[in-house]
């Protein structure tokens, strides 16, 4: 302890406060339909922006104050380790997440980077045992090492294939061991860069061919974590195979893994993909797909994943509207996949931004629920779509028309009449919802 000097444990005081180290609207206890906020949002924090981000941007030079700046190697991960189960004590966080890189240094040979990692999941395990902090996922760092250059589970070597194997095996050894809730597979350099160059049906067969090899080895193990891939349409590679949700399930389907996996879903993935965050939420949901979610959220100015703290209430309603609808999250989560701004250096700005996350995600739990225990969009969608509930359209619901009666039926119709979709009404009701909540929860 020792590393946040001068910050406390963050209470709940709600909206009047004016204590910046303090929820306004997270109140971990609330009861939100029987269930707390703490069970429903299930906030995890991200231990690779957290912790191991430094601030470097391609133009300039770390600029995180940081109290383990001057340590490296195992010395630096024991550190960020200690510092983190403080950050997330004084939180109350009751999940993180992390990569294999970001808890122990890769060394010199692959016996060496295991034995690193065997130390730290030792540390973590002994720091969890006093915490109530869980691990929701952990992941395999398939990027940013040269060796995977040309993909890892897609790569054109065989080499690096394998290489990718043996650290997802650990990842899994890992997962097992720090009981992890679930494993995350995010395929960065999954894709290509230029079809002049590329196989992509082997790369695509091999993907598939890696994720039933780590369903083997999970069940060999016991590792019973669900599965989660994490789409992402591009960045750093152009195009990555794991696109958004849609091109996901068909590779999923394609290949038998879809009762095996489910997604992880990021909020600027979802953007990036020229989608919304709840486009993507939904799409999972549907299709029975929803695992966990990113919570972050991007810049609309600007055409790559910044990891913005998520503080958009109208998206995280919107959010939150589409996970209450799934009946939650299940082993899933809300994590913080998100970074201070690099003028945000202070250790200080940690704690603002993970309280800003929480707070936007509460109060759309708020508003989201309020909407669905009115009915306000289920009533109008039902409404909209009644043309399917008796006649012609209640027998095409049921599969029992054809086109030959479908034809005689439109021959028999002088007009086809269509209602307004109102949406502008829609909007100005969710911001009304939104609005009255707001001031509902002033204190
Ligand atoms: C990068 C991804 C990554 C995954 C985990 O854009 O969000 O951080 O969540 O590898
Ligand atoms: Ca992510
Ligand atoms: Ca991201």
């Amino acid at each position: 302890m020792g590393y946040f000097e001068g910050i406390n444990k963050i209470k709940f005081e709600g909206a009047s406060s004016k204590n910046s180290l303090a929820f306004k609207y997270y109140n971990a206890e609330e009861q939100i339909n029987g269930k707390t906020m703490e069970e429903i949002l299930r906030f995890s924090v991200a231990y690779w922006h957290t912790f191991t981000a430094d601030g470097t941007d391609p133009f300039g030079a770390p600029t995180m104050i940081r109290p383990w700046n001057h340590l490296q190697g195992m010395d630096l991960a024991k550190s960020r380790a200690e510092a983190s189960f403080e950050l997330f004590e004084k939180l109350d966080a009751p999940f993180y997440c992390f990569h294999d890189k970001d808890i122990a240094p890769e060394g010199d040979t692959l016996k060496e980077t295991f034995a690193n990692l065997d130390v730290m999941t030792g540390i973590l395990k002994d720091y969890m045992k006093t915490s109530k902090t869980k691990l929701l996922w952990n992941t395999a760092n398939m990027f940013t090492n040269p060796r995977y250059v040309h993909g890892a589970a897609t790569s054109s070597n065989a080499d690096a294939f394998a290489y990718a194997a043996a650290q997802v095996k650990k990842g899994l050894e890992t997962a097992k061991e720090l009981e992890a809730e679930n494993y995350v597979f995010w395929g960065g350099r999954e894709g290509y860069e230029t079809l002049l160059n590329t196989d992509m049906e082997l790369e695509q067969d091999n993907l598939a061919r890696f994720y039933h090899m780590a369903v083997e080895y999970a069940k060999e193990i016991g590792f019973d974590g669900q599965f989660l891939i994490e789409p992402k349409p591009k960045e750093p590679t152009k195009h990555q195979y794991d696109f958004d949700v849609a091109s996901g399930f068909a590779f999923l389907q394609k290949y038998g893994l879809q009762d095996k996996f489910k997604f992880n879903i990021e909020a600027n993935h979802a953007t990036l993909a020229g989608h919304t965050f709840e486009h993507e939420l939904h799409y999972a949901r549907i299709n029975g797909m929803l695992g966990s979610v990113d919570a972050n959220q991007g810049d609309t100015l600007l055409g790559w994943d910044t990891d913005e703290f998520p503080t958009d209430l109208y998206t995280t309603t919107l959010a939150m509207y589409e996970i209450l609808q799934n009946g939650g999250l299940g082993k899933g989560g809300l994590n913080f996949d998100a970074k201070v701004r690099r003028g945000s250096f202070e250790p200080a700005d940690l704690f603002d931004a993970h309280i800003a996350g929480m707070d936007s995600f509460a109060i759309g739990l708020k508003v989201a629920n309020k909407l669905i225990v009115d009915n306000v969009l289920k009533d109008f969608i039902a409404k909209r779509y009644s043309s399917y509930t008796d006649g012609i359209g209640l027998e095409i619901a049921e599969g029992r028309t054809n086109f030959h009666k479908l034809e005689q039926y439109a021959l028999s119709l002088t007009k086809v009449n269509n209602e307004s979709g109102r949406q502008e009404y829609l909007k100005g009701i969710v911001n009304q919802y939104l609005l009255e909540t707001l001031s509902s929860v002033k204190v």
